[in-house]
């Protein structure tokens, strides 16, 4: 009899939901190891605590991934669960939060043992030592506890993308993500690491700044297979920064366009590599089915642009970058981030006027804003405590950790209430296309329609007092709510989240 891994994921608190691509590349390797595996995700799973304990019987351990944020509650609360009646199975933590602050995590009494970074190969050392009734003693990259100590192994380290195994797609269940979030999608790594190094983001600390990629034929090859065989509509590519090689870029266009197969992707890159494709390369993107990239603008400030680290990015090529998208037919979508530290009134009216200027010449151009939320292992956190910023003192702490709400010591009070609402307005002021189909009530979208347009003043105006607009929508939005989901998941927060 094969013996059996359970993994379990946390809801995302987002309606964008489809199979977690990390559990989906941990499983191949353990099914080659001959290992069944069986995952649990919150977001699709009706009573999943039931679920968890009842799968874990004959399993040999417990399995969690999660990033810093709202995943942890789900994470602590499954994995109290799992040890109060199973007390000898292990409850196993990894993915990005126990990466970046492994000291912390595996302190937490019902963590067993973490793995910092990559854990195809990790997982399936540690779940051999477990069927051996071995300890995680000498695999690298595990941290474990031992007679209540923490002990910390060498870390693993980082293998380049093309010696890791392809992501075991057909444990995926896409017809229950599809009822969830309205669109059959996937998401497709091609390539690990970003070159740049900006200071909010977290990426340098798990997979270094060493761009590495799979080429081009094979991306093709994997993508039209992906496609075809799940009957996808979408497939983002969640590669940090997917245009660092422009020719591989092109090729893959020319191999998707050969191919014939239909469908939209879309991938995440910063402003100045778009800007370095012409017109012609970017149309020929889009012909093989590329719909929207996603890019960093993040302020509309030169001063803080340079303090983000952005250097290598100039404001003007964050216009270019959503003309040239726009007259290839390519939705420019971009992420803001207000708060950022330095950042005063001055520098927030230059963001707004960006998201103005942009949105009104490309409409479809979009925009997701969120509030400056200090990572671990970000380049700025080293800083924090010349910041004043206060961070949770235990793993369960960080689940409030979200950059929709954080109050920050120079954003807090009656300014960060202003900023909030200001978002608030950005958000009905101009069109977003989330993943999530997101069906609205006719009314409630002929409210929306009608207080786009004071909405616009009130952002030229920087005038955020007597919100009547926003009270309005709130109103429309509770008396005509949206349908629910056709399946009895996760309460779903209604803004959808984007990183
Ligand atoms: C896709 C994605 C999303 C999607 C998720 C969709 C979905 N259905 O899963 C959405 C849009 C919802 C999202 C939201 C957010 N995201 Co996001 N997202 C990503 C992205 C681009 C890809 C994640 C992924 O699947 N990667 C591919 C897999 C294969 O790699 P991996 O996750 O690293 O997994 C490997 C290891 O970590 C490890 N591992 C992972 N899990 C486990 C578990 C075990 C047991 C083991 C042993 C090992 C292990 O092994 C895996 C294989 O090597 C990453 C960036 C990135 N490069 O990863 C950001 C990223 C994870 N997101 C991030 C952030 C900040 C957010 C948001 C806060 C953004 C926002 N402004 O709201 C929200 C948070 C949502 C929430 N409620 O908590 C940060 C997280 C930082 C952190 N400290 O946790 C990242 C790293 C981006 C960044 N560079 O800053 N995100
Ligand atoms: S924010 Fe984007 S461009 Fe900047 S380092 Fe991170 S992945 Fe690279």
């Amino acid at each position: 009899m094969k013996k059996k891994v359970l993994f379990f994921f946390p809801a995302f608190s987002s309606q964008e939901a489809t199979a977690p691509l990390a559990i989906l590349a941990l499983a191949t390797p353990l099914e080659r190891a001959g290992y069944e595996v069986r995952i649990i995700d919150s977001t699709i799973t009706p009573n999943f605590q039931q679920q968890v304990i009842s799968e874990l019987e004959d399993s040999l351990c417990l399995a969690i991934s999660l990033v810093t944020g709202p995943m942890i509650r789900e994470t602590a609360q499954i994995a109290k669960a799992a040890k109060a009646v199973y007390p000898d199975k292990p409850v196993i933590l990894g993915g990005w939060h126990p990466s970046l602050l492994p000291d912390q995590t595996l302190a937490c009494p019902d963590v067993d043992a973490i793995v910092v970074g990559q854990g195809e190969e990790a997982l399936v050392d540690m779940v051999r030592h477990i069927e051996a009734g071995e300890s995680f003693k000498g695999i690298p990259g595990v941290a474990y506890k031992e007679d209540g100590k923490l002990v910390f192994n060498t870390p693993r380290a980082l293998r380049p993308i093309r010696e890791l195994p392809p992501k075991a797609y057909h444990l995926a269940d896409f017809d229950a993500y599809e009822r969830v979030c309205g669109r059959r999608w996937a998401m497709y790594t091609s390539s690990l690491a970003c070159p740049f190094n900006c200071a909010y983001c977290t990426n340098e600390g798990l997979y270094g700044r060493k761009w590495n990629a799979l080429e081009a034929d094979q991306v093709v090859d994997e993508v039209t297979d992906l496609v075809s065989r799940y009957g996808l509509q979408l497939l983002w590519v969640v590669d940090d920064n997917f245009l660092v090689d422009r020719n591989r870029a092109v090729d893959i266009a020319e191999g998707l366009v050969r191919r014939g197969v239909k469908f939209d992707w879309s991938i995440q890159a910063s402003t100045n590599l778009v800007t370095r494709f012409t017109v012609e390369e970017l149309k020929l993107l889009r012909r093989a089915g590329l719909s929207q990239v996603s890019q960093g603008a993040d302020s509309g400030s030169k001063k803080i642009l340079h303090l983000m680290n952005k250097d290598f990015q100039k404001l003007e090529t964050i216009y270019l970058a959503a003309d040239m998208l726009s007259q290839a037919g390519i939705r420019p979508s971009f992420n803001m981030i207000f708060g950022f530290p330095g950042e005063t009134e001055v520098e927030r009216r230059e963001s707004i006027s960006l998201i103005m200027n942009i949105c009104r010449r490309y409409p479809q151009a979009e925009f997701w804003t969120n509030i400056f939320t200090p990572y671990p292992g970000s380049p700025i956190m080293k800083k924090a405590f010349e910041l004043g910023i206060q961070v949770p003192k235990t793993f369960e702490g960080w689940a409030d950790f979200f950059p929709r709400y954080t109050v920050l010591p120079w954003l807090n009070g009656a300014q960060h209430e202003r900023v909030q609402r200001m978002r608030e307005y950005l958000r009905v002021a101009f069109n977003r296309v989330p993943i999530g189909v997101q069906k609205k009530h006719p009314v409630t979208r002929l409210v929306h329609r009608t207080i786009s347009l004071p909405a616009r003043w009130r952002l030229e105006h920087g005038v955020y007092g007597a919100p009547v607009e926003l009270w309005l929508k709130n109103k429309a939005n509770k008396a005509f709510p949206p349908p629910k989901p056709k399946i009895d998941a996760q309460r779903l927060s209604s803004e959808v989240v984007s990183c």
